[in-house]
């Protein structure tokens, strides 16, 4: 059985979102199944060891397939598309993984980090650690990765070839994570966004996370 231990709002949902898109690549015979193990963050849940013992820093996402745990969200992604799909999402070609490798290298180390940094300098921190003046930083730093993005993508459906991929799901789940932040983006990708989020399987994705939620509050 899989287990992902997450938490909603959090890039775990990179991973909830990959695996309801893998769910409905499988035949019915194989059908992928996996349980949401609601992490509470908010409560230092994270800190515990039980919890540490899965993830070296208390986080999430952390991955459970078997005998395996897996953290850090991009090779918990990787190995479900590798492991469980058809070359859809992770592409057996090398040249096209290569260039949705290249892309989830981008999104996570240019068009994430200003916006983690923005995060941490504005409630992620302890407070004695926070540089309120490095928010403007932060967000013009987001603003130069997203000129350098758009100087790749100029409004096709995907980043990589003729189907959704990987670095789709990043990258939705990054622009979102950027509005949530009150970032403008550039029209381009806010058609880009709009039309991978209505992604039946990105909705039960936050589905599947919301419901282990209330399932740990439930149990108090
Ligand atoms: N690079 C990691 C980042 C993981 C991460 O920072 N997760 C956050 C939630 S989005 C977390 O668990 N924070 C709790 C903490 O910092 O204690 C990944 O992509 O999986």
């Amino acid at each position: 059985m899989i287990t992902l231990y997450s938490f909603p709002q959090s890039r775990s949902l990179r991973v909830a979102w990959t695996l309801e898109e893998l769910a409905q690549e499988q035949s019915q015979e194989r059908g992928l199944e996996y349980q949401c193990q609601h992490v509470a963050l908010d409560k230092g849940e994270g800190q515990t060891a039980e919890h540490l013992a899965r993830h070296p820093d208390g986080k999430v996402p952390v991955l459970e397939d078997g005998e395996l745990t897996l953290f850090e969200s991009v090779p918990i992604c990787r190995y479900l598309a590798e492991t469980y799909g058809d070359g859809t999402l992770l592409p057996n070609d090398p040249a096209a993984r290569a260039q949705v490798d290249q892309w989830l290298s981008f999104i996570v180390t240019e068009v994430e980090q200003p916006l983690w940094n923005q995060a941490k300098h504005k409630f992620a921190l302890p407070q004695d650690k926070r540089v309120p003046a490095l928010l403007p930083v932060c967000a013009w730093e987001f603003q130069r990765a997203l000129s350098a993005l758009e100087r790749r993508y100029s409004g096709q459906e995907y980043l990589v070839g003729e189907s959704f991929t990987l670095a789709d799901i990043f990258l939705t789940h990054t622009l979102s994570w950027a509005i949530s932040m009150k970032h403008r983006l550039p029209e381009t990708l806010m058609t880009y966004r709009e039309r991978h989020i209505q992604r039946p399987a990105m909705a039960k994705a936050i589905a599947r996370e919301k419901a282990a939620a209330e399932a740990e509050q439930e149990k108090g």
